[in-house]
């Protein structure tokens, strides 16, 4: 029996509580994880006993302010292995990341009859900005094909990515099928060509060690709330030689270097995307989540969940009239599944009222959808407060839908 990675219920307050009358299993991380106390106490100690702006005033609070915020800074270049702090932008999440990085840069560097390459696995976070993007540009979207069992194959890339090809825009984990996409892969190919890699990392950095530089990434976007961090914080990573051209899309207070009636000029990476007061509180959050996860080891994290998702795909397909999707190895910490004559949101509501926390509906994967034929799914997603016990309780759950649906 697989337990959880870390002693849930002192570690993570919110496991103390019931739903319904039964103990959580919390099965919705990849929509947000869980917050440990440390960073719920980081927090709280910011506002209660330094709490003030950054990069402007002098006094003693100010400055214990800014610091930690640069320590922040400090700590998430070290954690995707970024080589200057100046390189990772705060922002609000990959969302905020992906379409900052489609304005600012993609508006330069993608010319009319460009293309620019997606799977049909996207989020749409990871979709919308470039189709708005190909509109304003006049550039063209090209599709890599998904193999049968929803992977992304090297071969496929090799069809999709050509001379013409300006950007190469890829989740590293889809929020789906589980798959694990070969993203250096890609980024060898389009580099070939002199185009960019912008990889989506909602899904991967929580759960694997990451290495912007063995990625082969350009442009790197990720959430803190998915990764034991507070909600409304997130990182985007590029290259400082993308970054000096990229423009800003936030324009305001801290952002300038010298402002006249009529012009303005750009302050300094990073600080020339971070217009207006930033998220201090969520930084140090994010901050302290990273510590978290770094003291339990990431490489830790990564086989627990990959475990978990594999069992859990192995015990779903073996309950008759349940199908799911994605490959089958190897497989991430998150399951889409579908039973018979079932409505995932009717499967989700019996599940709530045995305590068991997932997510219903189409994942914010439409294209995803139309390629499984699909309108919607189940979806079950593991970090490590999981066990194989939440497992069980998943399973038994489908049972008794099964059994209700069935009367
Ligand atoms: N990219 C991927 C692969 C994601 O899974 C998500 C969020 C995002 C981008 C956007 O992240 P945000 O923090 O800016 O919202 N995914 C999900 C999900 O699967 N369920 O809820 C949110």
């Amino acid at each position: 029996m697989i337990e959880p990675l870390v002693d849930v219920e002192k570690d993570f307050p919110i496991f103390r509580r019931e739903v319904h009358g039964h103990s959580l299993v919390y099965l919705d991380s990849a929509a947000t994880s869980q917050k440990p106390a440390v960073v719920l106490e980081s927090m709280d100690r910011f506002y209660r006993q330094y709490n003030a702006n950054v990069l402007r005033s002098v006094h003693t609070l100010a400055e214990e302010a800014t610091q930690a915020y640069a320590a922040a800074r400090d700590q998430v270049a070290a954690f995707i292995g970024a080589n200057h702090p100046e390189e990772v932008i705060f922002t609000r999440g990959t969302t905020e990341g992906l379409n900052m990085v489609a304005r600012g840069f993609g508006d330069l560097f993608v010319q009319p009859g460009d293309n620019i390459v997606l799977s049909p696995m996207e989020h749409h976070s990871n979709l919308i900005p470039w189709q708005q993007l190909a509109k304003r540009r006049g550039a063209v979207l090209n599709y890599v094909e998904l193999e049968p069992d929803g992977s992304l194959s090297v071969d496929a890339l090799n069809k999709a990515i050509g001379p013409k090809t300006r950007i190469v825009a890829l989740s590293r984990v889809s929020n789906v099928l589980g798959s694990i996409n070969p993203v250096a892969e890609a980024a060898e190919l389009v580099h070939r060509y002199g185009g960019v890699m912008v990889v989506d990392g909602a899904q991967s950095v929580p759960h694997e060690p990451t290495r912007v530089s063995e990625l082969g990434a350009d442009f790197l976007a990720f959430s803190g709330h998915k990764m034991c961090g507070p909600t409304g914080i997130g990182v985007l990573w590029g290259r400082a030689q993308w970054l000096e051209m990229m423009e800003p899309v936030i324009y305001g207070g801290e952002m300038i270097s010298y402002v006249d009636r009529e012009t303005a000029t750009w302050a300094e990476l990073p600080h020339k995307f971070e217009g207006g007061t930033p998220n201090i509180a969520g930084a140090i959050g994010l901050a302290s989540a990273i510590e978290y996860l770094t003291t339990i080891g990431l490489s830790r994290i990564q086989q627990h969940t990959l475990t978990l998702g594999e069992r859990a795909y192995d015990a779903l397909a073996r309950v008759p009239g349940v199908s799911v999707y994605g490959p089958k190895h190897p497989h991430a910490g998150v399951v889409a599944f579908n039973v018979d004559r079932i409505h995932p949101h009717d499967l989700a509501q019996v599940f709530d009222a045995h305590g068991v926390a997932v997510r219903a509906g189409h994942h914010c994967a439409q294209p995803l959808m139309q390629w499984l034929g699909v309108g919607s799914t189940a979806r079950a997603s593991f970090y490590l407060y999981n066990g194989e016990r939440d497992i069980e309780r998943l399973v038994e759950a489908i049972l008794e839908a099964k059994r209700f649906f069935q009367r």
